[in-house]
Order: structure tokens, then C-alpha cells, then sequence
């Protein structure tokens, strides 16, 4: 290590990460080691420096104060799912929805990659804390990356620099995260604003040592490595083996007019509006309550002395998607990004501030495009990438709720699932009990699109929103969440939802938005034991009278049709249900096939005690 440079601005005993970081420099070569203290002069300094290299444009400091452009290497625009691997000793825990190779051959496979791979950079290293610093749901990471860019987005995204360090004190455990971008300078090679491995991208996981490697990526959650890697797919290993769980959920708060506050936790597929949900602002009708946010995508969650379930928000700033927020879809998100923010892959106006697609009713008439190329309406192209992202200090979002760093958490007192479903799926019914809600949760997903799919209407099961990020196998996962529910002598009630279904025009049914607020209330008021609900085959459902639909033009016969349950096509959802579970077999909860037999059976024999109701005010 005589010939690095070591920048010690930040300072630490702890042994174990002394080493670490050692070993890391001993395999990439950088040319300077920085320790990151989190301070505000080092996040300055670092955009500057990136202002100057061309990989950050400053936005007019007017319309977008101490904010700034990013553009990406086309090739590295999102997360890369097919190489992201689970590299558990044994294929069967890292199950068969995820990609596995063992640890030794994939280790060697990366040391080769690795070896050099800073050479001509700057290595960082960002001890960052998941969720407030010191709170007992709390976990360290520390990331060694040689990407400035990744420094400034884990400083809004976690909580990072030396009062992590603080915290970690001398042996502290913590979990090593070590990325690169792939792309070491000299022997006659020119930085580029954006340096990627065009050939190799790995994303991995090592569940049973805790550790993270990722390669050739600079890119949102193949890079920022608190988010998808750490506090979900390694986090979901540590929840399981010690008794926790590590979610891929918003939550919200829902406080009445009396000032009494619920908290939800829900899980929905990416970019099926989680962060539209936690931000939700109530329509007119409802403007005594209100809807406080405390995160809009990963929920750490811990049972507590008094039989509940507490929930943290693990990150410290939203990593959103831009294209669609506007000030009239999402106006939470819009004011988290007024300033402050990173903005990847959008568009630049003439006026040096930020542009997507849905921002406004009109386009603007020239833009530069997310490419950096002249942009007109008419032109043909997109402005902004579709997975375009916004980097922004969660503090900024004006619903935050007080509690959002309470390190004890929000206790959570239902959960709430749903997908992307044009038919079939109610907007709304509530499981008759846990292990029907677990089993409601498995087997969520979304319709395909036809493109996708090859025939419209299958459907893409996301067990939980969490296919991509659980680090471990589905079915382990399974039994974990029933585990949960034998130890808590009252559990969070669990409730279905959907959006998004169609009606025979192909027009949503549902408002969606703040509208939404309809439906929360009715949940909540279910889980106060001061709802009505009436049982049909698949859940508890409100009839036309139990959902507050006052100022909205929504009428019996519009509820009666996203509520039907067509039990024949019921039956088909049913069997297509099996898909999933011949795929998990080997570990598959007794329970599951219970309920599966269950609901066929309520699906085939049983009144519809809802549709009765809804006949008799027909
Ligand atoms: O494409 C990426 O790297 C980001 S993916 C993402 C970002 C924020 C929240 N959720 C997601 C997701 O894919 O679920
Ligand atoms: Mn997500």
C-alpha cells in the first residue's frame, strides 16, 4: 500500500473494516484511497469535480437550486437482472427464481475481474448506516466504490460518513460491499463521462458471508448498493435467520380527523406507483385526513415487546422514477426534488432545468434529450429515458412524517398487496386470515403485455414484489412470512388491491391517485373492527355502502363491475396459480396447498355472500 494515497477524512478502529478495505485496494490497484465523512463540503467538492469532468451538468440554481444533471451510458440505463447471481453454498437455498453459481467459482470469476479494475481512479469508501444511526433495526454497510457518482447518490439515499463510523466502533460488524464500474484508466485509455464495462455486469450476492460484489455497472440499483442489494436481497437472508423481515414496501400513515394514526406497509411490483401510494394526497372529500409518508420502497420490520410488528424506512432518500411524476400525479415527489437532487437520464430545458415525459400537458419546444442530443415534440423519440431517475432527500418530501427516524419504527397494523391486473382481480378484499394473506401475497403479479407475454393476459407472478430481490428461495421465504404469523398473537390484517382493471372498452375502472384514499379508509377502518365486509370466494369485500364513494361519479353498477368475481375465470386464475408452485415445489408450505383447495372449493361450492348483497340493493 506504500504507493497509495490515503485520504483519511474519515477515521475508524474497527479492525475487520481496516482489513477489508486493504484487501479491496490490494485487488483493485486504485491510485488514491478517500474515506468519506458525509460532510456537506465533500458531497460539494465531488459535484464539482464532476461538473468539471463532464459526467454532471450544474441546473440553473433559480428553477432547480444545488441540483444536478447525469446522463448514463445508453448501455447501463437500469438494474441487470439477468446477471444478478445468489451465491449461496448450495443451489437449493438460493432457489430456482434466482441465478446462482457457487461462491468459490463465481469468487474467481471475480477476483480475475476485479484485479486492477481501479487502476486510475479514486477508491471511496462509504460507511453508511440502513435506517437511523444506532436504532436496533439498523444495519452498517460499507461500500468501496471508484465512482464519484455512487458517493453522491448513497449521501441522499443513506445515512453516510463518519458518525456511521461512530457507530460501527472497533468491532462492529458491518456488511462489505465492494463495486466498480469495471473501467480502469491508462495504458492510453480516455475517461469518459459515464465509464461502464460494456462486456461484463455481475451483481452478487453472498448470503451466508453477507457480502456484496458488483461489477460493471454505475447504474441506480446495480451500484447504489444499500438498496435492492443490501436491504432486500441480503437483508431478507439476515431477517429470515434472525426472526425479522426485509421488505419490498412502502409505508404510509393514515391519520384522522381525531389525530389517530395507522400505519400501512405495501407491496407492490417496481413501477406500479408505490411511491404515487406513499405519498398519496386524500381527495377533497377526505380533507380531514391526512396521509404522512415514512418510505416509498424497502420496509425493514421487526416484532416488538408488545406483540407488534415495527416498520423503519431503511433509506434516507427517494430513488424515483421521473417520466409520469408531475405536479398533478404526484406533487409529494415533485416538492422531494425541487432541490437538492440528482436527476439521471432526463432531459435538459433551454433554461437549465430538468424535463420528462407527463411533467407537463405540453412539452416544452426544444430540449436537450436525456442523450444529449436537440430534442423537438415532433421529433419521434422520447426526451427521457423510460427507467429516468430522480435522487432526493426523503426530509424533502413535505408528508414526512415526524416519526420517519423514530428508531423504534411505526407500528404496522396492515399489509397491503397488489399488482398490475387489467381482469378478474377486485379492487379491493381483505384475507380471511394470515396464512390466506400469505398465500394472496404469492401468488400477486401482473399482466404482461402482449409484447412481453407473447398472448395477452398472462400473467407474471411477483410473490410479494419481492421475485427479484429475495435472497433466498421463494418457498424458504414463504414459510418464513407463516413463521412471522404463528409468533405475533395479533397479526397486521392482510388486503389485496388493484388499480388497474379494465373495463370491455379497455378504460381503467378505477380513478387511481388520491382517489385511492377510498379504499385505504376502508382498510383502515376494517382493521379498527369499524368496517363492513361481506365474504365472496376469494376475501372479505366491501359492499357499494362500506366504501366512502361520496364526491366521486361512481356509481353501483361501475362498483358492482371492479368488485365482480367471475368465478370461472376465477378457476382458471387458480390453476395458473399452480405454474408457480410446481416451480417451488421442494419447499412449498403444506398451508399453500390447503388454501389452494380452499379457495377452488369456495370458488366452486359456496354462496357469494358479496354478490347476494350487492343483488339485494340492486
Ligand atoms: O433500475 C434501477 O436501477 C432502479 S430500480 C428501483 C429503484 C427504486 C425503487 N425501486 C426500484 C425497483 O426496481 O423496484
Ligand atoms: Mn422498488
Amino acid at each position: 500500500m506504500s504507493t497509495i494515497e490515503t485520504k483519511e477524512t474519515a477515521r475508524t478502529t474497527n479492525s475487520k473494516l481496516l482489513e477489508w478495505v486493504e484487501s479491496a485496494v490490494a485487488l483493485c490497484k486504485p491510485d488514491q484511497v478517500y474515506w468519506c465523512n458525509g460532510s456537506q463540503e465533500e458531497y460539494d467538492h465531488l459535484c464539482e469535480q464532476m461538473v468539471a469532468s463532464g459526467t454532471f451538468i450544474r441546473l440553473n440554481e433559480a428553477k432547480r437550486p444545488n441540483s444536478f444533471l447525469c446522463r448514463s451510458d445508453p448501455g447501463d440505463v437500469a438494474r441487470v437482472e439477468d446477471s444478478t447471481y445468489i451465491c449461496s453454498r448450495r443451489s437449493e437455498d438460493a432457489g430456482p427464481t434466482n441465478n446462482w453459481m457457487a461462491p468459490d467459482v463465481m469468487k474467481a470469476k471475480l477476483t480475475a475481474l476485479f484485479d486492477g479494475c481501479m487502476r486510475g481512479r479514486t477508491m471511496y469508501v462509504i460507511p453508511f448506516s440502513m435506517g437511523p444511526i444506532g436504532s436496533h433495526i439498523a444495519h452498517i454497510g460499507v461500500e468501496v466504490t471508484d465512482s464519484p457518482y455512487v458517493v453522491v447518490n448513497m449521501r441522499i439515499m443513506t445515512r453516510m460518513g463518519q458518525k456511521v463510523l461512530d457507530v460501527l466502533g472497533e468491532d462492529g460488524s458491518f456488511v462489505p460491499c465492494l463495486h466498480s464500474v469495471g473501467a480502469p484508466l491508462g495504458d492510453g485509455r480516455k475517461d469518459v463521462s459515464w465509464p461502464c464495462n460494456a462486456e461484463h455486469k455481475y451483481i452478487v450476492h453472498f448470503p451466508e458471508e453477507r457480502s456484496i460484489w458488483s461489477f460493471g455497472s454505475g447504474y441506480g440499483g446495480n451500484a447504489l448498493l444499500g438498496k435492492k442489494c443490501f436491504a432486500l436481497r441480503i437483508a431478507s437472508t439476515m431477517a429470515r435467520d434472525e426472526g425479522w423481515m426485509a421488505e419490498h414496501m412502502l409505508i404510509l400513515g393514515v391519520e384522522d380527523p381525531k389525530g389517530n394514526k395507522t400505519y400501512v406497509a405495501a407491496a407492490f411490483p417496481s413501477a406500479c406507483g408505490k411511491t404515487n401510494f406513499a405519498m398519496l394526497i386524500p381527495p377533497e372529500h377526505f380533507s380531514d385526513h391526512k396521509i404522512w409518508t415514512i418510505g416509498d420502497d424497502i420496509a425493514w420490520i421487526k416484532p416488538g415487546g408488545d406483540g407488534r410488528l415495527y416498520a423503519i424506512n431503511p433509506e434516507y432518500g427517494f430513488f424515483g422514477v421521473a417520466p409520469g411524476t408531475s405536479y398533478k400525479s404526484n406533487p409529494n415527489a415533485m416538492e422531494s426534488c425541487r432541490e437538492n437532487s440528482i436527476f439521471t437520464n432526463v432531459a435538459l430545458t433551454d433554461d437549465g432545468d430538468v424535463w420528462w415525459e407527463g411533467m407537463t400537458d405540453a412539452p416544452p419546444a426544444h430540449l436537450i434529450d436525456w442523450k444529449g442530443q436537440d430534442w423537438t415534440p415532433d421529433c419521434g423519440r422520447p426526451s427521457s429515458h423510460a427507467n429516468a431517475r430522480f435522487t432526493a432527500p426523503a426530509g424533502q418530501c413535505p408528508t414526512i412524517d415526524p416519526a420517519w427516524e423514530d428508531p423504534n419504527g411505526v407500528p404496522i397494523s396492515a399489509f397491503i398487496f397488489g399488482g398490475r391486473r387489467m381482469t378478474k382481480v377486485p379492487l379491493v378484499f381483505q384475507a380471511f386470515n394470515w396464512s390466506h394473506g400469505v398465500y394472496i401475497a404469492s401468488t400477486m403479479g401482473s399482466e404482461m403485455t402482449a409484447a412481453a407475454a407473447g398472448t395477452l393476459g398472462k400473467v407474471r407472478r411477483d410473490p410479494f414484489a419481492m421475485l427479484p430481490f429475495c435472497g433466498y428461495h421463494m418457498a424458504d421465504y414463504f414459510n418464513h412470512w407463516l413463521n412471522i404469523g404463528r409468533h405475533i398473537p395479533n397479526p397486521p390484517r392482510i388486503f389485496h388491491v388493484n388499480w388497474f382493471r379494465k373495463d370491455k372498452d379497455g378504460n381503467f375502472m378505477w380513478p387511481g391517485f388520491g382517489e385511492n384514499m377510498r379504499v385505504l379508509k376502508w382498510i383502515v377502518d376494517r382493521v379498527h373492527g369499524g368496517a363492513y365486509a361481506v365474504e365472496s370466494p376469494v376475501g372479505w369485500m366491501p359492499r357499494y355502502e362500506d366504501l366512502e364513494l361520496n364526491g366521486l361519479d361512481f356509481g353501483f353498477e361501475k362498483f358492482s363491475e371492479v368488485m365482480e368475481v367471475d368465478r370461472e375465470a376465477w378457476k382458471e386464475e387458480v390453476l395458473s396459480h399452480e405454474e408457480l408452485f410446481l416451480k417451488l415445489y421442494d419447499k412449498l408450505p403444506k398451508e399453500f396447498l390447503h388454501e389452494f383447495h380452499l379457495l377452488l372449493s369456495r370458488l366452486t361450492r359456496s354462496p357469494n355472500l358479496w354478490q347476494h348483497h350487492q343483488k339485494m340493493i340492486d
